[in-house]
C-alpha cells in the first residue's frame, strides 16, 4: 500500500524569486496537509550529503552548490498516495517538459533550478524527512 506522506523543498530559484507563498498555495489547494515546515540555508556539506545519492551523476558539483546559494523551505506533507500524487503536482524535472499547470511548469526556469523538490519513493520520503526534521518538530 501506498504511504501517505512524502518530503518537498522548495529550493534556492524559487524562494528566491518569491515564488514560496504560490507553491505552498498549489500545495495546499491540492489536499496535501503540512506535517512539518521549515526555512533555512543548507551548508554545502549538508547539501552533499542530502544529494550523495547523485554524487556519480556529472550535475553534482553544480546541484550541490546551487542547492546551498540561497534559503530553502523544507517540508513533510500528508495525504493519501503521497508521493505519487506530489510527483505529478511538480512535473517532470527539466521545466520544459513539465504538463501546464504543474508546480515547476509555472515557477522553474532551468532543469537544475527547477523550483521544487518531491521524494520518488515512500522509503526515500522517510530517509528525507528525518535528514531535516526530529520527531518534536512534527505535528
Ligand atoms: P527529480 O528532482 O525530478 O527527482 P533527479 O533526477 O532526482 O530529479 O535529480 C535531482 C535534481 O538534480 C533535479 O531536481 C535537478 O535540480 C538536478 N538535475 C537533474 N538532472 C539534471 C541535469 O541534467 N542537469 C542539471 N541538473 C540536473
Ligand atoms: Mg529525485
Amino acid at each position: 500500500m501506498a504511504g501517505n506522506r512524502t518530503f518537498t523543498m522548495i529550493k534556492p530559484d524559487a524562494v528566491g524569486n518569491n515564488h514560496t507563498g504560490h507553491i505552498i498555495a498549489k500545495i495546499s489547494e491540492a489536499g496535501f496537509r503540512i506535517v512539518a515546515m521549515k526555512y533555512l540555508r543548507l551548508t554545502p556539506e549538508r547539501a552533499g550529503e542530502f544529494y550523495a545519492v547523485h554524487s556519480a551523476r556529472p550535475f553534482y558539483k553544480d546541484l550541490v552548490k546551487y542547492m546551498s546559494s540561497g534559503p530553502i523551505v523544507a517540508a513533510i506533507l500528508e495525504k493519501d498516495n503521497a508521493v505519487e500524487d506530489f510527483r505529478k503536482l511538480i512535473g517532470a524535472t527539466d521545466p520544459a517538459k513539465a504538463a501546464p499547470g504543474t508546480i515547476r511548469n509555472l515557477y522553474a526556469k532551468s532543469i537544475d533550478a527547477n523550483a521544487v523538490h518531491g521524494s520518488d519513493s515512500d522509503e526515500n520520503a522517510a530517509i528525507e524527512g528525518n535528514f531535516f526534521f526530529s520527531l518534536t518538530e512534527r505535528y
